[in-house]
Parts: structure tokens; sequence; C-alpha cells
């Protein structure tokens, strides 16, 4: 639940275009509490304070922006489908209020409310940036300054109409990244689509021949389905291991209340020479199940059938993800099966790049 907007820099700048910062956690609005790291409130002065450590210029050129705070703050790792759906919302009813959104977001599950924010809401007219920290704001050197400043930034370019990480002086697509550091400022990558922007100097600069700006047509089209079955365990992620067994497969696909699974197979596409493997995929597809595969090597496509290894997996009705990114496509089974859709729309629009995922 949000609470009432706290009005700042924008108080001053009634008639300027402004941000919207939704604060919902994470490590940049952390504090020691007895047991570790837990997120602390009142952020929006908290923030102030930060960014009054950037040399003036800069702030001078920041955009006026209000903050609202989550009532329930989370460490990212306790994200679930309604945390995406709760935010989806939110800036679905805030949206001509404001020309750009900035999330505050732990870094553990970021990549997956980003991925999922941008199938709820296709079609954006401006830009969503999401961002975190890897150390709290008041942590000395954190690089929480430096990724508010970059998100704010970004989020006052018009230009930019997508969901967006912003992170160590990257900008990269929201439903291509993933974390690739636990400790590291530069956590995130984009491992098979190129940044949307950076920073260079003192500018942040967009790229927008890269950009779903001039890609997409037509307005918003946003898409806010109900997430609570999928909450509830609709969709499962199975990562191959050597000696993975029929039985083990099974156990996850035979549940009714398993509408779904994204399977990350080995290499291009591979599985091992066991029939009865396929066998439980073909069955659960055959029930209606919707299953897709990608890899799990960061980098590269799948391309079922490519080897024999990996033969019988489209006969098996398994999708195949291409190159897109655990998060971008579990989120996108989510998305789907949380829609009124029939099975055959559901693996058409799962073949189909919705919001450049894939
Ligand atoms: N555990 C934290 C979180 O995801 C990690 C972080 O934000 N750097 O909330």
């Amino acid at each position: 639940m949000a609470m009432p907007p706290y009005s700042l820099l924008a108080r001053n700048n009634p008639h300027q275009e402004r941000v919207l910062v939704i604060y919902t956690g994470g490590t940049i609005g952390m504090q020691p509490h007895a047991n570790g790291l837990a997120p602390g409130g009142d952020f929006a002065t908290r923030m102030v304070t930060a960014l009054s450590q950037l040399p003036i210029a800069q702030q001078h050129a920041l955009p006026p922006y209000e903050v609202i705070s989550y009532t329930t703050l989370i460490d990212s790792s306790a994200a679930t489908p309604l945390t995406w759906q709760q935010l989806a919302n939110d800036i679905s009813d805030q949206l001509t209020a404001y020309t750009g959104f900035v999330i505050i977001h732990g870094t553990d599950t970021l990549s997956w409310t980003a991925a999922s924010l941008a199938y709820q809401l296709q079609g954006l007219d401006r830009p969503v940036v999401v961002t975190g920290s890897m150390l709290p704001l008041e942590t000395p050197g954190s690089d929480a300054v430096g990724n508010l400043h970059g998100a704010l930034q970004f989020a006052a370019k018009p230009a930019l109409q997508e969901v967006a990480i912003y992170f160590a002086g990257q900008l990269l697509r929201g439903t291509r990244a993933i974390k690739q550091h636990s400790e590291a400022v530069s956590a995130f990558a984009s491992p098979n689509y190129p940044l949307l922007g950076e920073r260079v100097g003192d500018d942040f600069v967009y790229y927008p021949s890269r950009g779903l700006g001039l890609q997409q047509r037509g307005a918003p089209r946003f898409e806010l389905p109900d997430y609570r079955l999928v909450n509830q365990g609709e969709v499962v992620r199975i990562v191959l291991w050597p000696g993975i067994s029929a039985w083990q497969l099974e156990t996850w696909l035979s549940d009714s209340r398993v509408k779904g699974a994204l399977l990350q197979l080995w290499g291009a596409g591979n599985v091992p020479d066991d029939l009865s493997l396929l066998n439980v995929l073909a069955k659960a597809s055959g029930e209606g199940k919707l299953l897709a595969a990608i890899s799990q090597c960061p980098q590269g496509s799948v391309q079922l059938g490519a080897y024999a290894a990996g033969h019988g997996l489209s006969d098996a009705g398994i999708l195949a993800g291409d190159d897109m990114t655990p998060e971008a496509a579990f989120t996108k089974l989510a998305h789907l099966l949380a829609q009124p859709l029939s099975l055959e729309d559901q693996r058409q629009r799962f073949l189909t790049p919705l919001v450049g995922e894939r």
C-alpha cells in the first residue's frame, strides 16, 4: 500500500514535469538492526540528504520529484508476483500525473520486478526506471547516490518509453537484465541486448535506436491482470542438473495447481537422452500446461533440435524461449497465465516479442 505523496522539490515547481519515486525497500534504504540490515523509513528526507552530496550543478539539474513510500518495506528477497502487481497498478493509477517514474527496489529480485512490470505496462509512453544499490544510502562511498542520480536523470527523458534498470552507470532494458554479482557495485548485466543508455562523464546518454520508444506504436495498452493464482505457484522453474530423473520432473509437473513451467536446459537446449523425461514433458503439455525452455547459459539462445539431445522437445510441445533471461521468460509465463487467454493464444504470445524481451 502506498502512503500519500511526500512532496519535495515538486512543491516549488508545480508546473514543471515531475518524476514519482516509489520506495519499496532494499539495501539502499537499509539501516543496521539487531538481526542485520533491514529497510529503514523516512526515505524521502534521507534521499534529499544523500543527493545533497552531488556537486551543486548536478543538484540543480535534477528533475523535480515526489517520493511515496510503501507501508511495508521489504528486502526484495520477499517480493512476490503480488508485489509486481501492486507496483504496476500504482504506476498505472499515477501515470498521467507524472512524466516519469523511479522504483526503488532491492537488488536481489530487481530484475524480476522490472521484467514483470514491462509485461503489465505494455505500450508505456514514458520512463519507468528501477534502481537500488549494493550499499545503504548512508554508508560512506555508497553507490546509492550515483544510482539515484542516474535513475532520476533517465526518468526525466521523454524519449525513454519502457521499463529500464539504471545501475552503476548503465541503463539496461528491464526484460533483458540479470543480477550477475552478489557484491560488486556493477551488479547487473544485459547479456543478450545492448545497453539502452549510459553515463558518459557528466551526461546521461540514451540510445533511442535501441529503445522501444521508436519501435512501439499507439497508446499505452496496459495489461493489469490479477496475479493471485500465479502467486500461489501456478508457474515453476526447473533448472536441469546431471542425473535429473523423470519422477522428479513429474512431481512438479503432474500437480494440478501447476499450469506452466520454465525449463532451463543445457547449452543450446539439450536434455539427457532419457525418453521418460520427454514423456513427462509431453504429458504435461498435452494436458494444456504452458512449458517453455531457455538455456542455463546466460549468453546465447536455445535452438531446440540443433542437437540430437534436444530432438523431441518441440514435438513434446516445449516452446523455445530463444535468448530470454530466466526473469523475462518466467514473468512472461506468469503474465500470460494470469489472463483469460486460450492455450493457443498463450503459446502464440509467448513466442512473440511483446516488449523487446526476445
Ligand atoms: N537483499 C537486498 C535486497 O534485495 C540486496 C540489495 O538490495 N542490494 O533487498
